[in-house]
């Protein structure tokens, strides 16, 4: 169960750690040898490395854009700091916001924990590992690409390796509020399901209250493993009395659950998302998409984003004037979607289960429903999360993968099922036009489609077959776009210029906004991104779809589409 860290006081272990490259694996098999300390320790063997003195790195921080010479590397990277332990807690986490892609986790020579998985949070227990003064902390960062892994071998984003989000030290009572969920319904009344979770020997009495209500109620335990104990309890208020969120009034409420021995705040909205027929419904009131897609990166920092980052992408997006981000491919940092909440802006966030990942394999199986449980623990109690999203354009005649991926779906909707289920789907062409022949569609709430007509062949506007299907489920157009240079001027019909991609823009949102099954887009994409795939002399290692490039340059189609959005 993923550990509450947002409203806790926690030392942060960010700042300058060392690094040392181990593109040969020859630390990792010599290092451990029938000792249990590591070599790095042994003051008598002559070390090729020294813990203490590696290339000095920045955590948060992506390896590649920090190391000169290491920009496209993939491989082992032991990461490496020392500590104090400085609180006066009884129990003692390590969390990390995220390590791409496998984190090997070891401290004063004892192995903790071996996460998989390169952009959802992992903690690990150390208080019987940790001492008072100069804890050396050894992670082992192995961003190489794997067929088993998720995303697998090929995508189109550069695997940029490192502990790219803060890391912190958690310090909690011997019993303490471990996770907390807030479900909302919305009828006449609003109420919300509040579960906790207790870890640790004695649960005790736990209350829930939301004091902006003046409401409050105990939590009964329901279920217990011994070590965590779940509590589930309701709030219901008149409708009339709760500022619902919404796009248009994004407002916030906390939840605080406190035990004899813990309190913990969670800061939420209450809403409903539904779908009626092909439209998408928020608190009953039908809404558009008006969205954009982006990935998590910036220019020199990979995905390690900072807090002006963040500004800067909700400045476009506002801007734009979005109600809807696609975050882009992999779950994005807990910061963007905390930002939504305040925003507004309503968010579809998504697991890399992209292209080909080998369905058949169960340990493939086991990683993929981890993930989604660790995005969804970690974004359940977020009102801007509307979609979750289980996978990106895998392919509908597997039969393995038309067999995995609605079990994903029921993995998603056993963890919350508030929340309206997706995937970025194929469509098929038939004489009669596009129509939706994808079996995992009838497991799914929305389907996304991705759809490059006009550029990877036909023209612009072909999305204008679709066949509505006044039946059918609501559809959003998940990608759209072409590649322009910045700076590139010429003719709308040339490739590659800004003008090429702003008429695109102009006939394809035409023909989206004249199909009614759909229900909106989110453009691909807000900014170009490093991809290895891409590298002719327009893209030189971008991909170039952005209606910016990575430095923040507007291109044409940037104004195309707020035209769009903004003066319909
Ligand atoms: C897609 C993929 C996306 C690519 C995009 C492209 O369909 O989902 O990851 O970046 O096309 O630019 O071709």
């Amino acid at each position: 169960m993923y550990l509450h860290t947002e409203s806790r006081e926690t030392t942060t272990l960010d700042g300058t750690w060392q690094a040392i490259p181990d593109p040969y694996r020859s630390f990792q098999d010599g290092w451990f040898d029938d000792r249990d300390v590591p070599l790095l320790e042994d003051p008598h063997e002559p070390a090729d490395y020294d813990v203490d003195d590696g290339f000095p790195v920045e955590v948060p921080g992506c390896v590649g854009e920090q190391l000169p010479g290491f920009e496209y590397y993939e491989g082992m990277v032991w990461h490496t700091r020392r500590f104090d332990r400085e609180d006066n807690g009884n129990r003692l986490f390590l969390r990390f916001g995220a390590v791409n892609y496998e984190a090997d986790v070891w401290l004063n020579g004892e192995h903790l924990l071996t996460h998989e998985g390169g952009y959802t949070p992992f903690s690990v227990e150390i208080t019987d590992a940790v001492s008072r003064e100069d804890n050396l902390l050894v992670v082992g960062v192995d961003n190489e690409r794997r067929e088993d892994g998720i995303p697998g071998m090929q995508t189109d984003w550069f695997n940029f390796g490192g502990i790219f989000r803060s890391v912190d030290l958690v310090a909690t009572p011997e019993t303490f509020v471990r996770n907390v969920k807030v479900e909302t319904s919305v009828d006449e009344t609003v109420t919300a399901s509040i579960t906790a979770w207790i870890d640790g020997p004695e649960p005790g009495d736990v209350h829930a209250a939301i004091p902006g209500l003046g409401a409050e109620a105990p939590l009964e335990p329901d279920d217990s493993d011994g070590a965590l104990t779940r509590l589930t309890g309701e709030i219901t208020a008149d409708r009339d009395d709760v500022e619902l969120w919404h796009p248009d009034g994004p407002r916030l409420y906390d939840v605080c659950v406190e035990s004899e021995s813990d309190a913990v705040e969670v800061r939420t909205g209450f809403r409903a998302v539904d779908v009626e027929g092909s439209d998408i419904l928020v608190n009953g009131e039908s809404i558009d998409v008006r969205g954009i897609s982006m990935h998590e990166e910036a220019a020199g920092r990979g995905r390690a984003l900072t807090p002006g980052d963040i500004d800067q992408r909700f400045e476009w997006v506002a801007e734009l004037g979005c109600n809807f981000v696609r975050l882009a491919h992999y779950p994005h940092t807990a910061a963007m979607a905390r930002r939504a909440d305040e925003e507004g802006i309503l968010l579809w966030e998504e697991v890399p289960a992209y292209w080909d990942i080998d369905f058949a394999d169960e340990g493939v199986q086991a990683l993929y429903r981890q993930q989604l449980r660790e995005l969804i623990q970690r974004d359940w109690n977020r009102p801007s999360v509307a979609l979750w999203s289980i996978a990106n354009e895998t392919d509908p005649e597997d039969e393995v993968r038309n067999r995995v991926l609605p079990e994903m779906v029921a993995h998603v909707r056993e963890l919350d099922d508030t929340r309206l289920v997706t995937a970025a789907c194929w469509f098929d062409e038939t004489d009669d036009g596009l129509v939706l022949l994808d079996p995992l569609v009838e497991h799914l709430d929305v389907v996304g489609i991705n759809e490059y007509y006009g550029w990877y062949g036909g023209e612009a506007d072909g999305v204008r077959s679709f066949v509505d299907d006044p039946t059918g489920p609501p559809v959003i157009v998940s990608e759209t776009g072409a590649g322009a240079k910045w700076g590139n001027h010429g003719d709308e019909d040339d490739r590659w210029t800004e003008e090429f991609q702003a008429a695109y823009y102009r006939e394809s949102l035409e023909a989206i906004e004249s199909v009614e099954q759909i229900v909106g887009t989110t453009p691909w994409i807000l900014f170009d991104f490093k991809s290895p795939r891409r590298m002719n002399p327009h893209q030189r290692g971008y991909n170039r779809k952005g209606l910016l490039d990575e430095h923040g340059r507007k291109k044409r189609a940037f104004s195309v589409l707020r035209d769009h959005y903004c003066d319909p």
